[in-house]
């Protein structure tokens, strides 16, 4: 390879044969005009950039408002992860679980290789190599991605590690994720995300977006990483992991939990209230978590990505300035809207609504019209490097030492404000109980309360009932274990206004839950769960409406609570053939003390 006339090199040697093999297989099946190799450079990235605007794939924003910026309209029937058209293909139906769609590996290869045979005539076939971690770090993963979009490459290039130094990482012989993904004609019937875990292999075919497409992310670090990580005895979890400075210089990692759209970005990067001064919070993280047992006995976390794949709604300089900083400069955004003077907005963004956009459609739009100018799921790719607030410690190797696990979810009613888990089976039940209200970075109906344990119901590789086994089984070799909390920032009145005012406001919260880590601050034993004793959560400086909220945020209701462990018993009924005896008593013990 690299004489063939066909392929593109740039200045890389590839040594591993049975790489190099792959590739040639699924050129011949694919049947690219040409190949290229991509090694991530300076030079190749504004080579690829000119062309993705030539062929109209990115749109070049005003350089003066955004420089290295681009938007990107993808196809509207094509605007967030299709669940129901992703499958986990283990030999069997049991090793995906009820979770799960599941496809048997044969059906899965011999349907996908039907529609990647012949996909890339007349297209280019990229072939994309990235590490998921810190280069050369013992927990990071390398894979290789086979796309013809432009678009995903350009994705991958701020999301993750990619080109040069993943082959290197990789040598001769290394074992790698091998990923295919062809947009082909971005048809839904033709549409189909496709996990072989047993290979450490991922097909994607028929979308260009976000988690369907961009490899590395929920296929590679969640689903086939929940699966590698169970065999491996580590972690991989939907969770952001930040570092919380205080004034005295001491820092302290939590890795928390949310579904999709819940606000994780926003925790990961939230500047601390004025009460809070001298305090500082650090990102490491916004999605994703690897975790292991350090050589100390805590639990140690990577961030596998290197970029941040955020929510544009909702995103302004009060709700996340660290995220405005970050999409100051060379990132793509999709599906937002376009200004008349060629720069983004999306619905919550800072300033007066314009009177004239082109929406995410590429439609003119006008103020007061009834539909949205950016899609509800529209996105920002900006790379990490680019946060005020980046973790000195983002790119170490052997990761971060994490002190508390927080789960949270979007419920209007039931779930407190916060509450600490007694022990760490009772924490991995409010992380298998957990319910969201769900959002549009899935299709489907928006605001509904399905439970997603853990925030992984569509990202868990093999099945719920032994993973919640798995994450048990991991406190017998993790001697010195995060506690563990449950929180829930979107708690509403009757009126169905929000109690708790979120946002940097979570610091307070934060700040208890690093202190019980710590053990220095007391708690209140209800029948749930340990809850901050009156006048230990933080509330100087919020008004007195506000703490008369926080009253109703905090409380308890068993009637409410009542119903709740009715429902969670959908989930554990659908469960039951592997669910751990030991969750099923802990729900029965808590049922027992209402
Ligand atoms: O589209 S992604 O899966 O990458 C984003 C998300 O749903 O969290
Ligand atoms: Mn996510």
């Amino acid at each position: 390879m690299g004489t063939d006339e066909k392929t593109t090199m740039g200045t890389m040697k590839v040594e591993h044969e049975a790489l190099k093999r792959w590739v040639a297989e699924t050129a011949k099946l694919t049947k690219p005009d040409h190949i290229v190799w991509v090694d991530g450079s300076e030079d190749e990235r504004r080579a690829l950039t000119e062309q993705a605007v030539a062929a109209g794939v990115l749109i070049p924003l005003n350089p003066q408002k955004r420089p290295g910026c681009y938007l990107h309209r993808s196809n509207p029937n094509d605007v967030a992860r299709v669940e129901h058209l992703t499958f986990i293909c283990t030999p069997t139906k049991e090793g995906a679980g009820p979770t799960n769609n599941w496809m048997a590996p044969d059906e899965a290869y011999a349907k996908m290789g039907k529609l990647f045979d012949g996909c890339m005539k007349g297209r280019t076939m990229y072939v994309v190599p990235y590490v998921m971690g810190p280069v050369g770090s013992p927990y990071s993963k390398v894979g290789v991605e086979i796309t013809d979009s432009i678009y995903v490459v350009l994705n991958m290039r701020i999301m993750t590690r990619m080109g040069a130094p993943a082959l290197s990482m990789l040598g001769a012989d290394g074992e790698w994720n091998r990923g295919v993904h062809s947009t082909l004609d971005v048809n839904p019937d033709r549409r189909f995300i496709c996990h072989f875990p047993q290979d450490n292999t991922i097909w994607s075919v028929g979308s260009g977006y976000g988690g369907n497409v961009l490899l590395g992310k929920k296929c590679l670090a969640l689903r086939i990483g929940s699966y590698l990580g169970r065999h491996e005895q580590w972690l991989a979890e939907h969770m952001l992991i930040l570092g919380v400075e205080s004034p005295e210089g001491e820092t302290t990692y939590v890795a928390a939990a949310f579904p999709s759209a819940c606000g994780k970005t926003n925790f990961a990067m939230m500047i601390p209230p004025k009460r809070f001064d001298g305090w500082k919070i650090w990102t490491v993280g916004d999605d994703i978590a690897w975790m292991r047992v350090g050589p100390d006995g805590r639990l140690w976390a990577i961030n596998p990505e290197a970029g941040y794949f955020g929510v544009a709604p909702g995103t302004n300089t009060k709700s996340n300035p660290n995220a405005m900083a970050s999409v100051r400069e060379n990132t793509i955004f999709t599906n937002v809207a376009l200004t008349a003077d060629g720069d983004v907005w999306w619905e919550g963004i800072d300033g007066e609504v314009p009177d004239e956009l082109t929406d995410w459609q590429g439609r003119p739009w006008k103020k007061g019209s009834s539909e949205k100018a950016a899609h509800p799921n529209s996105r920002f790719t900006a790379p990490a490097t680019n946060n005020p607030v980046l973790s000195k410690a983002a790119n170490d190797p052997k990761g971060v030492p994490i002190s508390a696990i927080i789960f949270g979810g979007r419920r209007a009613t039931t779930v407190p404000l916060v509450m600490q888990s007694f022990n760490w089976t009772h924490g991995v039940f409010l992380g298998a109980t957990m319910g969201s209200e769900t959002t549009a970075a899935a299709t489907g109906q928006v605001g509904v309360v399905r439970r997603d344990p853990m925030a992984m119901l569509p990202f868990c590789g093999y099945d719920m009932g032994e993973y919640f086994g798995h994450w048990l089984a991991m406190q017998k070799v993790l001697p010195n274990p995060p506690k563990i909390f449950q929180v829930n920032w979107f708690r509403q009145d009757a009126n169905g206004k929000f109690l708790w005012p979120g946002f940097g406001e979570n610091t307070r919260v934060l700040k208890w839950v690093i202190d019980r880590a710590h053990g220095r601050v007391g708690a209140q034993e209800t029948l749930l769960g340990w809850v901050p004793k009156a006048g230990h959560l933080d509330l100087s400086g919020l008004d007195a409406s506000t703490m008369e909220k926080v009253t109703q945020a905090t409380s308890i209701n068993l009637e409410e609570w009542r119903k709740e462990f009715e429902l969670q018993g959908e989930l554990f009924d659908k469960l039951s053939a592997t669910l751990p005896q030991a969750l099923v008593l802990q729900r029965q013990l808590l049922m027992s003390r209402l």
